[in-house]
């Protein structure tokens, strides 16, 4: 299938969960989080096998510009009713725009910082409507200052441990970026270190076939920290190149979640010193605000290198990147802009500033 069809049939229910890190350990039931496993085991996108070819010249921001349109929306839409029939600008103006920006979870601070800068420059400015080229420049200034380099592989295995709350995509972004690393000629191993449910092991298992890439699983129930050291000692002995371990959102046990990721932590670095490489928190763009005390608690606890930020697609408040950026020191390192093997892209601010507006 094109993949101007697939965007075409695609639609993704706008989705609102505002979990905290850790709170949901007791909520719920085994038995319910295998249900939901088993949905989506079910719900995973059939029929694609590889990573579909590029489509023509310039289809990659295409696409992240097709699957921004909610957030796009809002924002220019605002920005419209904003600017719409007004000749000079005012204090009114700035306000309006600062409200704008908030609702759009840019965050409180960053907000205020933004209207700031751009009330300082705005004296220089005739019309209202070039505020809106200010804006962007301020943002791409804002999210381009907090870009680091991509991560270099440099060991062998390149150990990537991905890490987050339930529900957010860590599985998923597996699944995307083992393909990614696969279409770059890598040999990828994906590690089952979510042994909470069997469903999870069997999702995964999936998302691997799909990438072309092998797995490590062990029995329901296994002890996480173990199938991560054995999936590295695999690795090892396979001349793998990149090691992605996959982990639970929410344990039945009374361990905190935490405790189970530190444990997972060093049991890999037993194994080979200097692994985990890449410590991948997944943050959720629908939960807004929340994503960011959740970043706040990996990082404090386990230490985090970088950010995918997930299901961009299904959100109108696209300014959670921006505020992610600007309250940590973590580099954004990929945005998941929907449910398939190929929607998964490296953060490019330039790019994602474009798509915005
Ligand atoms: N629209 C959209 N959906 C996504 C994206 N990433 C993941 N999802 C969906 O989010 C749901 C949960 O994804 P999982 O990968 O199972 O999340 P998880 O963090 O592994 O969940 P647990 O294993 O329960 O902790 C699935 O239905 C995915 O298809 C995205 O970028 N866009
Ligand atoms: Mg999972």
């Amino acid at each position: 299938m094109g993949w101007f069809s697939k965007i075409k049939e695609k639609i993704i229910p706008e989705k609102a969960t505002e979990k905290d890190a850790g709170k949901e350990d007791e909520k719920v039931t085994e038995k319910e989080t295998e249900k939901k496993a088993e949905k989506e085991t079910a719900d995973l996108p059939k029929a694609e096998t590889a990573v579909s070819p590029e489509p023509e010249s310039g289809g990659y921001f295409k696409r992240l510009k097709d699957r921004l349109s909610k957030a796009r929306n809002k924002i220019s839409d605002g920005l419209n009713n904003i600017f719409s029939g007004k000749k000079v600008i005012d204090d009114d103006m700035l306000e309006e725009l600062e409200e704008l920006l908030i609702t759009s979870d840019i965050g409180v601070q960053t907000a205020s910082d933004l209207i700031q800068s751009i009330s300082k420059k705005s004296s220089s400015i005739s019309a209202p409507e070039q505020l809106n080229e200010i804006l962007k420049q301020e943002i791409l200034a804002l999210l381009s200052n907090k870009v680091s380099e991509s991560q270099k592989i440099t060991a062998k295995p390149h150990v990537i441990m991905v890490i987050g709350v339930n529900g957010v995509g860590k599985t998923t972004t597996i699944g995307k970026l083992a393909a990614k690393y696969a279409a770059a000629g890598k040999k990828v191993l994906i590690v089952a270190a979510d042994t909470f449910r069997a469903a999870a092991v069997e999702q995964l298992t999936i998302w691997a076939q799909r990438a072309g890439a092998e797995i490590v699983k062990q029995m329901h129930n296994a002890d996480p920290a173990a199938v991560a050291y054995d999936g590295v000692e695999a690795a090892l002995a396979r001349n793998v190149d990149v090691v992605i371990i996959d982990t639970a959102g929410r344990l039945h046990t009374k361990i905190n979640l935490m405790e189970e990721l530190k444990k997972i932590k060093r049991s890999v670095s037993k194994k080979m010193p200097d692994a985990p490489h890449e410590i991948l928190l997944v943050l959720d763009a629908t939960t807004g605000q929340n994503a960011l005390s959740q970043a706040k608690l990996f990082n404090e606890a386990i230490g985090v290198t970088g950010i995918a930020l997930t299901k961009l697609d299904g959100t109108a408040k696209g300014g959670i990147v921006i505020s992610v950026c600007n309250s940590f020191k973590l580099p954004i390192q990929y945005i998941g802009i929907g449910e398939s093997i190929d929607d998964l892209q490296d953060f490019d601010p330039k790019n994602f500033v474009n798509a915005l507006f």
